[in-house]
């Protein structure tokens, strides 16, 4: 009789603390959510600045977002193209300006970075427009499943790095377009970083 209490009196011992730490284990994984992959963009122009932040939780999508403003006759009203673009090398002093971005991220196989005709809006670095207000400020919030923060082979940190451009025009989103129906002109860059 005696023998049967120990074991018992150890088995509940065993079972409270293993609900103990399975309990804590639990509340630690609400309160810190596993590997979110950050990266921020710091956006500059001719009197246009913001700031984008790109976050990926462990095997989900890129979410990009952020606050981007300026002076309304710089950055106008309406849409304007928003892309992640090639090469992380914001030139604004080159011919034309921000050029050293190069084309589209779009790695791969099949990838057509240049001209932008050849493979927009299907590239892996096309994203929905902004959108200014009158008085030139824009919040930004996407979703994209075409790159990731993670290795792996759509991953913007590859050899030679990624940019965010700003367009001058609205991008069209529509396919066999000319350059101006994929924004135009670059007003903007950022590096992701
Ligand atoms: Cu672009």
């Amino acid at each position: 009789m005696r023998q049967f209490s120990r074991l018992k009196y150890l088995l509940i011992f065993g079972l409270s603390i293993y609900l103990m730490l399975f309990t804590r284990m639990k509340l630690a994984q609400a309160f810190y959510p596993p590997n979110i992959l950050q990266a921020q963009v710091q956006i500059a122009g001719t009197d246009i600045n913001g700031t984008l932040f790109l976050t990926q939780r462990e095997n989900e999508a890129v979410r990009i977002r952020g606050k981007i403003q300026g002076n309304p006759t710089k950055l106008t009203p309406g849409l304007h193209g928003l892309h992640i673009h090639a090469v992380g090398v914001c030139e604004p002093d080159a011919n034309p300006p921000y050029s050293t971005t190069g084309g589209h991220f779009d790695p791969g196989p099949f990838s057509s970075e240049t001209p932008v005709e050849a493979n927009h809006p299907y590239h892996l670095g096309d994203l929905p427009n902004l959108e200014v207000d009158q008085q030139g400020r824009a919040k930004y919030d996407a979703i994209t499943s075409r790159i990731t923060l993670s290795e792996g082979p759509v991953n913007v940190f590859d050899g030679n790095g990624s940019a965010i451009i700003i367009h001058l025009l609205p991008d069209q989103q529509k396919a066999n377009g000319t350059g101006a129906d994929a924004g135009g002109g670059r007003i903007a860059c950022g590096v992701i970083s």
